[in-house]
C-alpha cells in the first residue's frame, strides 16, 4: 500500500500504525512510502481491539507462601542473603508496608522491616506456576504474548467465551489462577496495550481495572508521564523541568517539540500521550537478546569514570535476566557505547555466564574506539537463537 504525504508527519505515523493494524500490512512503516492519505473510513476507525494485560502479585513470593503457610500474613521477601550482598527480587504485600521493594539491597530491607522472612528463590516451581498459568490463557487465545514468567498480553477481542466480554474472561482467568496455581493475578483491560499493562497496575494485589474505548482518553490526560513506556527516570526529570508532569500537560507540545527534545522517542510519546498504541500482541515473539542501558545525566569523562556505572548495569542485567529465566540461553555478552558526539560502538564476545570482567574488558576495547566522554553504557546478552524460542516456550 502506498499512500501519499500525509498532512503532516505524525498524522502519517498514526495513520501508518492503523494501516498496519487493519490490514497486518508493513512492519517496517519507514520503508513505506506517502502518497495523500484519504483513507476509508474504516481505516481510521477500526474495530476497538480487547487486550487484557495479566501480571501474579507478587510472584515469587506468593508461590513460596502458598506452598508454606505458615508464612501467610507474615512479611516475606525471595533474593539473595543479606550477608552475601543479596538483592530483593520480590517480596509480598506486608513486606511492603514496610517500604521494601524488588532490586533493593537484602540488607537495606532488613533494616527497613526488621521481621522480613528472606527466601532463596527456587525457579523451577516459578516456572511450573508459568506453565500452568499460560496454559489457562490459551483456553482463552492464541494471541498471548508473554512479557516474564508472571506477565503476558492477551488479545481477545475474537475470543466467545463470556460473551465476548473481556472483564468476564479476566475475572474468569483470575479466579482460575486462584484455584489451580494458589496465586492471585491482577489484570488491566483496555483498547491496547499500552492502557491495558497500566490498568493492570490500577487495583493490585487481586483485583483488576478495565478502561473502555470511550475512556482511554481520560485515563490517559490524567496519567504522570512517569508511567509512560519507555519513560524512565531521567526522562521523567527532564519533562517535569519541561513543565510536563501529567500526559495532559505533554498534549500541547507539537510533534515536532517532542522530536527536538527526545528524537525518535518523540513520536511515540506523541502517540501515547494520545492513548494510541497499535503495538499487536504478538504470540510467536522471539526474545533475542536481554539488555540494560542508561543515558547519564553528566558525561562519563574517562575509562575509570565508566567502571562503576558498568557495575550497576551487570547487576541490573543479572536480574532482568533472572527474571525471564534466561541464563541458560545465553551465547554471547554485549557491550553498547555511546559517546559525546554521539558516535555509537557495540563490542561482543561468545560467553554464557554474566561475569563483570569480561563486560570490563568489552568496555575497554569499546572506549578504545572513541577515546572521550560517554553518554550512555549498555550491557546484554544475546540468546541463541534456536533456544530463544524456547525461553518463551517455558510456559508451554
Ligand atoms: P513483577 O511482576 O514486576 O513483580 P511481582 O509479581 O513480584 O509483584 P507485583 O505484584 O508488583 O506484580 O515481577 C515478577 C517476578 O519477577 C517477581 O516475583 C520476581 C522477579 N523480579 C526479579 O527477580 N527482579 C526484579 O527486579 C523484579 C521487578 C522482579
Ligand atoms: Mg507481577
Amino acid at each position: 500500500m502506498v499512500c501519499r504525504t500525509p498532512p503532516n508527519r505524525h498524522s502519517g505515523s498514526i495513520f501508518f500504525a492503523l494501516q498496519k493494524a487493519v490490514t497486518g500490512g508493513p512492519r517496517r512503516f519507514c520503508s513505506v512510502k506517502y502518497e495523500r492519505v484519504h483513507p476509508p473510513l474504516s481505516f481510521v476507525t477500526p474495530r476497538p481491539r480487547k487486550i487484557i494485560h495479566c501480571d501474579c502479585d507478587c510472584f515469587y513470593a506468593a508461590v513460596e507462601t502458598r506452598d508454606d503457610p505458615s508464612l501467610r500474613g507474615k512479611p516475606v521477601a525471595v533474593g539473595g542473603r543479606a550477608d552475601q550482598r543479596g538483592v530483593v527480587a520480590t517480596c509480598n504485600y506486608e513486606a511492603r508496608h514496610f517500604g521494601v521493594r524488588s532490586a533493593m539491597a537484602t540488607a537495606q530491607a532488613v533494616q527497613r522491616c526488621p521481621d522480613l522472612i528472606v527466601l532463596p528463590p527456587t525457579m523451577e516451581k516459578y516456572r511450573v506456576a508459568s506453565r500452568q498459568i499460560l496454559a489457562i490463557y490459551r483456553d482463552y487465545t492464541d494471541l498471548v504474548e508473554p512479557l516474564s514468567l508472571d506477565e503476558a498480553y492477551l488479545d481477545v477481542s475474537d475470543a466467545r467465551h463470556c460473551h465476548g466480554s473481556a472483564t468476564l474472561m479476566a475475572r474468569e482467568i483470575r479466579a482460575r489462577i486462584a484455584a489451580d496455581v494458589g496465586i492471585t493475578a491482577s489484570a488491566g483491560i483496555a483498547p491496547n496495550k499500552f492502557v491495558a499493562k497500566i490498568a493492570s497496575d490500577w487495583n493490585k494485589p487481586d483485583g483488576q481495572h478495565v478502561v473502555l474505548p470511550e475512556q482511554v482518553d481520560a485515563f490517559v490526560a490524567a496519567l504522570q508521564v512517569k508511567k509512560l513506556f519507555g519513560v524512565g527516570a531521567v526522562t521523567a526529570a527532564k519533562l517535569n523541568r519541561l513543565g510536563a508532569s501529567t500526559c495532559a500537560d505533554l498534549r500541547s507540545w507539537s510533534l515536532l517539540e517532542l522530536q527536538q527534545h527526545f528524537g525518535k522517542f518523540g513520536t511515540r510519546l506523541f502517540e501515547l500521550v494520545r492513548g494510541i498504541d497499535l503495538r499487536e500482541v504478538c504470540s510467536d515473539r522471539e526474545r533475542k537478546s536481554i539488555s540494560v542501558e542508561e543515558t547519564y545525566n553528566q558525561d562519563l569523562p574517562d575509562l575509570a569514570a565508566c567502571a562503576a556505572p558498568m557495575r550497576t548495569l551487570v547487576e541490573q542485567l543479572v536480574l532482568r535476566v533472572q527474571r525471564n529465566d534466561a541464563a541458560r540461553f545465553i551465547c554471547k555478552l554485549t557491550v553498547k557505547i555511546r559517546f559525546a558526539d554521539f558516535r555509537q560502538t557495540s563490542v561482543e564476545c561468545l560467553g554464557t555466564g554474566i561475569e563483570l570482567q569480561t563486560f570490563r574488558h568489552l568496555l575497554e576495547t569499546g572506549f578504545a574506539r572513541g577515546m572521550q566522554p560517554v553518554r550512555l553504557l549498555g550491557a546484554g546478552v544475546r540468546l541463541e537463537e534456536e533456544e530463544s524460542e524456547q525461553q518463551l516456550g517455558l510456559f508451554e
